[in-house]
């Protein structure tokens, strides 16, 4: 190239009657009119017919579909009872804890057990699971232990080693971000020959926002990866609610345009959550491709730790939702068929509150910062103004020590 023709930056954008062009033929932006109204055609919101709207055990307890009744075993009712008290008891605890200054920020699923137990019921060992921050119950349920998930939230990256022979991804507070791994994941093992596996990924109606959640999707419908997609719709991405992140009715139907199934699931059905997440599982390890259930619960308490709900909801809409608890429904339903009683309640409860408190002995057991490792995980070498920030740190680590 020759240096004349190179764009010099530094000249002044020749004007158009140098470059030989005439205005007359620079053409006119169009002036813009807007269409006319046509009275033969409108355009129409598509209609996407009806979303499936799946709710097993109503609000009081009752079957209100015996026809997708699951058909589980006594032992498999306590046993999905108990992880729903488990995950409650955890919660609980763990928010005791961080108003007494023993744990870190965390983000409560109070209310959501049964969306958390129900999703997570048909996964196997070899199924992988890529849950978002708010999704104790489910991971407990995995192999997590009650001491890691203290520690994760307390801030020590031992926390987020996962157990051996567990198949999770960590979760990724960066809001819809692990789904995309989800998919992935999902696109791997369908190129593997011995694996049948499938991959649930759970995420919150504001994550659904995200435009990566929108690129999954599509992603995992072209590929018909073994996914199974649970957006976990508890009503607020923080203050936001979610009649402020869709102009739909629901979120299950944003699935249609990129052509995979959905569902509606009542979330504080757990009966609910088992068939629909069941059938989804089914359809993945198939090879019948990637389903959406939405998933419609509520949070109950915080969002995190940090937050103040009374600032942007009113009491009635939580007082409405503890009437619909999930652990209350459930128990109604296990007292019916004569599984559970008030005794049998109250030995959970008080079984499930042990198994909380023995977690946090060991977690106190292992729970202890050394401050003078605050500079060593972040870079291989320091930079000089953090060599600077790092001596500084520990001199006067030193002087506290001397004084003590
Ligand atoms: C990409 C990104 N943007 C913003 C945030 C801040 N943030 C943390 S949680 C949250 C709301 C998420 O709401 P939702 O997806 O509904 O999940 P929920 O917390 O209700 O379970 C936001 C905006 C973030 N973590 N990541
Ligand atoms: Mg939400």
């Amino acid at each position: 190239m020759s240096k004349e023709t190179v764009h010099d930056r530094t000249k002044v954008t020749p004007s158009v009657p140098e470059l030989g062009v005439k205005s007359s033929h620079i053409p006119r932006r169009p002036k813009i009119t807007p269409p006319k109204p046509r009275k033969d055609i409108s355009t129409p919101t598509i209609a996407l017919g009806e979303i499936p709207n799946l709710q097993i055990l109503n609000e009081k307890g009752e079957i209100s579909d015996p026809s997708h009744e699951p058909k589980l075993e006594p032992a498999e009712l306590l046993r999905i009872y108990r992880a729903m008290v488990l995950t409650r008891k955890l919660d609980t605890r763990m928010l005791t804890m961080q108003r007494q200054g023993e744990m870190g920020t965390f983000a409560p699923g109070m209310g959501q057990e049964a969306t958390q137990i129900g999703q997570i019921y048909p996964l196997t060992k070899k199924d992988w699971f890529a849950p978002s921050y708010r999704s104790f119950g489910a991971q407990l349920w995995r192999g997590w232990t009650i001491e890691g998930l203290m520690l994760l939230w307390d801030g020590f990256s031992e926390g987020f080693e996962i157990p051996d022979g567990v198949n999770d991804l960590p979760f990724s507070i960066v809001i819809g971000s692990h789904v995309a791994t989800a998919t992935g994941v999902a696109m791997g093992i369908k190129r593997r020959d011995d694996d049948d596996a499938v991959v649930l990924t759970n995420f919150g109606d504001g994550a659904f926002s995200q435009g990566i959640v929108a690129e999954s999707f599509n992603f995992a419908a072209v590929d018909k990866a073994p996914i199974v997609f649970v957006c976990e719709n508890n009503g607020y991405a923080i203050s936001m609610p979610v009649q402020r992140q869709t102009g739909a009715d629901y979120l299950a139907g944003r699935s249609v345009g990129y052509g995979i199934p959905s569902m509606r699931v009542d979330g504080n059905d757990v009966l609910a959550m088992i068939v629909a997440t069941t059938d989804a599982v089914e359809r993945a390890r198939k090879g019948e491709g990637p389903t959406l259930l939405e998933a419609v619960t509520y949070r109950m308490s915080l969002h995190t730790t940090a937050d103040d709900p009374k600032v942007y909801r009113n009491e009635e809409e939580v007082e409405y939702w503890k009437t619909r608890c999930p652990l209350a429904r459930f128990e109604i339903y296990l007292k019916n068929k004569n599984l559970l009683d008030d005794a049998a309640i109250e030995r959970t409860a008080a079984e499930c509150e042990q198994e909380v408190i023995a977690g946090r002995e060991r977690f106190r057991g292992r729970a202890t910062a050394n401050p003078r490792e605050v500079f060593d995980s972040m870079y291989e070498k320091l930079s000089p103004e953090l060599e600077d920030q790092k001596r500084e740190y520990l001199a006067k680590l030193d002087r506290k020590e001397e004084r003590h």
